[in-house]
């Protein structure tokens, strides 16, 4: 899968980052809790340098339960502050909030022995489309920033200051120049951090259900009531397509409208709670 979409407002985005990161507290880091890994952009190591840092796994609402829980302990095992949620949910501000308060107290009490007030700034960083925005509105109950469901929505930086008087930076999402694993690239794309204009959303789609037939069979065989497993992953699109009645004048398949129905319904939960990725050094 050949993705090249690293367009000129994600370069000015990081080198933002790089100026603000200094004048930051820490970093509040959003993973797609449906592919977490794959979410872990390069660029942002040394990004992140030595500034505590929180990871979010967002979008709970349409992930595998199982796999949130492994991520969990995954994260504790290494001491890293985390948190599952659902940033669409208002009740999951209470949540998100702790998780900050608690990562920086030390270095608050720190400023405060010292008499200084300043307020605590998080920086919030992540893949494009990963709830980013969305996550900082939940925490201030207004709707103070942009968000859609499509990648770039946010293009510059914004602070949001909130009554606890925690300061958050929103970021524009971004990607890195080349992806060498084209199971990453993939899941970039089914989870809609990479605009679909720029790939072959037909190929996108193919690899979804080979992913899915792979990794949850009874999930895609309930939603498109099929078989999957005893099939080749393009008679399974072209069954889809036919039940679904994507035809062209003629009864040539409609492959763009089926494959854009198929990451629609993976997108959207109607083939279920699905997580493809495990922590590092766990083999699925
Ligand atoms: N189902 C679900 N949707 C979510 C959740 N969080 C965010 N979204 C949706 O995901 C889409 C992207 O959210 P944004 O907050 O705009 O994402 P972002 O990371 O700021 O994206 P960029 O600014 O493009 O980098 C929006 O349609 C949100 O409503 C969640 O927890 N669950
Ligand atoms: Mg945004």
């Amino acid at each position: 899968m050949n993705i090249q979409w690293f367009p000129g407002h994600m370069t000015k985005a990081l080198r933002m980052m790089e100026e603000n990161v200094k004048i930051v507290d820490a970093v509040g880091y959003v993973l797609d809790a449906r592919a977490p890994l794959s979410c872990f952009n390069p660029s942002f190591q040394s990004l992140i340098g030595n500034k505590p840092c929180v990871f979010i796994l967002n979008k709970c609402d349409l992930a595998d339960d199982g796999k949130i829980a492994i991520w969990r302990n995954y994260f504790r095992a290494q001491n890293q502050p985390f948190a599952s949620v659902t940033a669409t949910m208002s009740a999951e501000a209470g949540k998100i909030a702790s998780l900050f308060e608690q990562a920086t107290q030390n270095l608050k009490d720190k400023l405060r022995s010292k008499g200084v007030f300043k307020p605590i700034r998080f920086m919030i960083i992540g893949v494009p489309n990963c709830g980013k925005s969305t996550l900082i509105n939940c925490l201030s109950g207004k709707k103070a920033l942009i968000t859609g469901d499509k990648p770039g929505v946010t293009k510059g930086k914004q602070w949001v200051r909130l009554s606890s008087g925690l300061e958050l930076l929103d970021t524009p999402g971004t990607l890195w120049p080349k992806f060498d694993n084209e199971t990453v690239a993939s899941r970039l794309c089914f989870i809609g951090s990479v605009k679909d204009d720029v790939v072959d959303v037909c190929e996108v789609a193919n690899s979804l259900l080979e992913q899915l037939c792979q990794l949850y069979p009874e999930l895609l065989e309930r939603r498109y009531k099929t078989q999957c497993r005893d099939k080749k992953v393009n008679e399974l699109f072209d069954e889809i397509a036919v039940r679904r009645g994507f035809l062209l004048k003629g009864g040539e398949i409609d492959r763009e409208r089926c494959a854009k129905a198929i990451l629609d319904d993976f997108r959207k939960g109607k083939i279920g709670k699905i997580t493809f990725d495990l922590p590092p050094e766990i083999i699925q």
